[in-house]
């Protein structure tokens, strides 16, 4: 990634999330490689305030995230202690007679994963995920939430829930349903396979599965590109194609109607058009 105009980390080389800023890009890197970058508490609550941070920033225009590392994600740290269930480590088997005591995970859902899923989804910028290795269960699905998903080849997505007794999280039911069909989306689930970066660009699960030596220089590409692009009419169109799969084509029209009035007024439309028209290049600058 090229660091020209790039301010330095706002946190510690240490800190499981590393933030910086590439002109209007905020880059938001998990960096807890020695764990496959897998989300802790502490982790989680970083990210969503390093999104929420970004949202009131207004001179963030887009925001890309990846990993540090050779993996992107392996999804929720399943040593956390606020998880982890109370077994016979020793034995390192759960032991029929003496039932270990479980957590309430849906606990740690209200409380990080809903929060974290509803902020990405709600940025008032758009979002690029460079995944730079495997992505696993809430780690694939964090990705998927993404606006536009780019993968170096080597990456892989896995739905890795069933294998130890979950159901896909982190918004995994309703982006892949939507994402790749139903049929895929069982596939996926159900077997919990690796998916090739290749096969879900393939699937329509990802926007493309570039070269891992060009995975950065083409995120950051990509994230600049729409940094400079209208953000709100960039926004609402996500908004649109969201609402759409539960919409009548009426509504949906209508829909459409009343999201091209709003942006007809805004700065963005009239320097477009007005752009356009004398030949010149646009400056955007609503958000
Ligand atoms: C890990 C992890 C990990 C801790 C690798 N945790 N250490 C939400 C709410 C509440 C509860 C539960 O879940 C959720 C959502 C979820 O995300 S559920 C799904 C959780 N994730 C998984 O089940 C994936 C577990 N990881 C794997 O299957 C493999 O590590 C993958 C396929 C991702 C990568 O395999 P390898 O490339 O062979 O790497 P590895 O397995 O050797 O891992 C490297 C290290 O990372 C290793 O530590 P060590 O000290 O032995 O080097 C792993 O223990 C650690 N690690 N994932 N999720």
């Amino acid at each position: 990634m090229s660091t020209a105009n790039t301010t330095p980390s706002t946190a510690a080389e240490d800190s499981p999330l590393l933030i910086s800023t590439e002109g209007a890009v905020r880059v938001l890197t998990l960096n807890r490689p020695q764990a496959l970058n897998a989300f802790t508490t502490g982790l989680l609550g970083q990210l969503r305030v390093a999104l929420d941070e970004a949202a009131h920033d207004e001179t963030v225009r887009a925001v890309l995230i990846t990993g540090a590392g050779r993996a992107f994600c392996a999804g929720q740290d399943l040593s956390d202690p606020h998880i982890k269930p109370e077994f016979d480590e020793h034995a390192g088997e759960v032991d029929a007679h003496k039932k270990p005591k479980a957590k309430d995970i849906g606990n740690l859902l209200d409380h990080y994963y809903i929060p974290l899923a509803l902020r990405l989804r709600s940025m008032p910028v758009p979002t690029v995920c460079a995944v730079n290795g495997v992505a696993a269960g809430a780690g694939a699905n964090f990705a998927l939430g993404c606006d536009l998903v780019l993968a170096g080849q080597s990456a892989s997505f896995i739905q890795a829930f069933s294998k130890i007794g979950l159901v896909p999280d982190c918004g995994g039911t309703w982006l892949l349903t939507r994402l790749v069909g139903r049929a895929r989306a069982m596939q996926l689930a159900l077997l919990g396979d690796k998916l090739p970066a290749a096969d879900a660009q393939a699937w329509g699960l990802i926007a493309r599965c570039v070269a891992d030596a060009e995975l950065q220089s083409e995120a950051m590409a990509t994230a600049q590109k729409l940094a400079k692009m209208p953000t709100k009419a960039l926004v609402q169109t996500r908004e649109a194609l969201d609402a759409s799969m539960d919409l009548e084509f009426e509504d949906a029209l209508k829909l459409e109607a009343r999201l091209q009035s709003q942006l007809g007024y805004a700065h963005d439309y009239l320097e477009g058009a007005a752009a356009f028209l004398t030949k010149r290049q646009p400056t955007f600058k609503d958000r």
